[in-house]
C-alpha cells in the first residue's frame, strides 16, 4: 500500500508522507554520517545512547536542516514563517514506543502528561516534526505508526478519565476527554520519503510488524506477544532523524516551555551552538528563524 499522502490530507490526518523528497543516495550518506556521529561519542556501543548534538549545530547535518526541500515541505503545512528552536536529533534505538503525543507538557500531575493544553480558540496547532528514516521500512519493521486524525482529539489515558472529566467540567481541559481514537497506520517509508506530523498526533516508534502483513498495525500494548517467527525483520541499527519546526505563536511558545521543563539537563541543549554569527547568517539566508532559549539549558554532564 502506498504511504504517500497529500497536503490536503494534512489537516484531516495530522500527518503527511512526501515520497522521494530526498534521493536514496542522500539517505545512504546520511546513514553513514549518523553512524560516524554516534561512534564519535559512544564508540561501538551506539544503540539507545543519546547523541548529544542538535543538528543545526553539527556541521555534518546542518545542510539538512537548511535544505529548501525540508523547509519547503514544512512551509506548505504550517505557513511561511518557520522557527527552529534546537529540537533536532539523531536516534539509534531499539526501544519501542507506546502511542503518545508530544504537544503536552510533562511534569508532575496535574500539569503532567494526560493534561491536555489544547484550546481550540488558540487556532490550529502549528508545530510539527519532520522525520527521516535511514533504512527501508518497506522491507524492515521498526517504522513509525500514527493514529490518523488523532491531533483533533484530547490527550487521554483510561486511568485518568474521571480526572479529565473533572478537569473538563471545571474548565481546565478545553476538549472533552475521550477514548484514544484514529485508525492505526504503519508508515512503511522508503529511503528518501519524508514524514511530517503535527505534534498533537498520537504516534508510537519502532513497530513490531507481522511477517508478510506490513500494513497490519498492531497496538504497541499487544505487539510483545507476537512470536519471533511471525515478526518481520528489523534493521540492526534503526536510525531516525527528528527535526521540530514551528510557526511563531502560542503553540510553539508552549512547546519550547515544555522542552525547557522536561529536558533541563539535556546535553544536546547544553552544547548547542546554533546562535553563532555564522549559523545565524546561514539560517537567515534560508529564511529560518531561530529561537535560542534552549541553548545552554541545564547542567553540563
Ligand atoms: O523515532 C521515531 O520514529 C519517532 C520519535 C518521536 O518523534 C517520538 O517518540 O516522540
Amino acid at each position: 500500500m502506498s504511504v504517500e499522502t497529500t497536503a490536503v490530507d494534512w489537516r484531516r490526518d495530522g500527518y503527511l508522507v512526501r515520497q522521494g523528497l530526498l534521493q536514496e543516495s542522500e539517505i545512504a550518506e546520511l546513514r553513514r554520517r549518523a553512524l560516524d556521529l554516534a561512534r564519535r561519542f559512544h564508540g561501538d556501543d551506539i544503540i539507545n545512547k543519546p547523541i548529544p548534538v542538535d543538528l543545526l549545530s553539527e556541521p555534518m547535518f546542518r545542510p539538512l536542516i537548511l535544505d529548501p526541500r525540508i523547509l519547503g515541505l514544512a512551509r506548505e503545512l504550517i505557513g511561511p514563517r518557520l522557527v527552529y528552536c534546537g529540537d533536532s536529533k539523531i536516534t539509534i534505538m531499539n526501544i519501542r514506543g507506546r502511542f503518545h503525543k508530544d504537544s503536552s507538557p510533562a511534569g508532575i500531575w496535574p500539569s503532567a502528561r494526560g493534561y491536555d493544553p489544547f484550546d481550540p480558540r488558540e487556532g490550529p496547532y502549528d508545530v510539527l516534526r519532520i522525520m527521516i528514516y535511514l533504512q527501508d521500512h518497506r522491507q524492515l519493521a521498526g517504522n513509525l505508526r500514527v493514529r490518523r486524525g488523532s491531533h483533533t482529539g484530547p490527550v487521554v489515558h483510561y486511568v485518568t478519565w474521571p480526572r479529565d472529566v473533572l478537569f473538563w467540567m471545571s474548565g481546565r481541559l478545553r476538549s472533552f476527554p475521550g477514548l484514544p481514537r484514529g485508525k492505526r497506520i504503519n508508515l512503511n517509508t522508503a529511503p528518501g520519503d519524508v514524514v511530517a506530523f503535527n505534534l498533537r498526533v498520537s504516534h508510537g516508534i519502532n513497530a513490531v510488524r507481522l511477517r508478510g502483513l506490513p500494513d497490519v498495525c498492531l497496538d504497541p500494548k499487544v505487539e510483545r506477544f507476537v512470536p519471533p517467527w511471525f515478526r518481520a525483520p528489523e534493521a540492526a541499527e534503526r536510525i531516525a532523524v527528528l527535526i521540530t519546526l514551528g510557526a511563531p505563536g502560542v503553540h510553539l511558545e508552549r512547546y519550547i516551555q515544555s522542552r525547557m521543563e522536561r529536558f533541563s539537563s539535556n546535553r544536546r541543549f547544553q552544547s548547542a551552538a546554533f546562535d553563532s554569527p555564522e549559523i545565524r547568517e546561514l539560517a537567515e539566508r534560508a529564511g529560518l528563524e531561530l529561537r535560542t532559549d534552549l541553548i545552554g539549558q541545564g547542567a553540563a554532564t
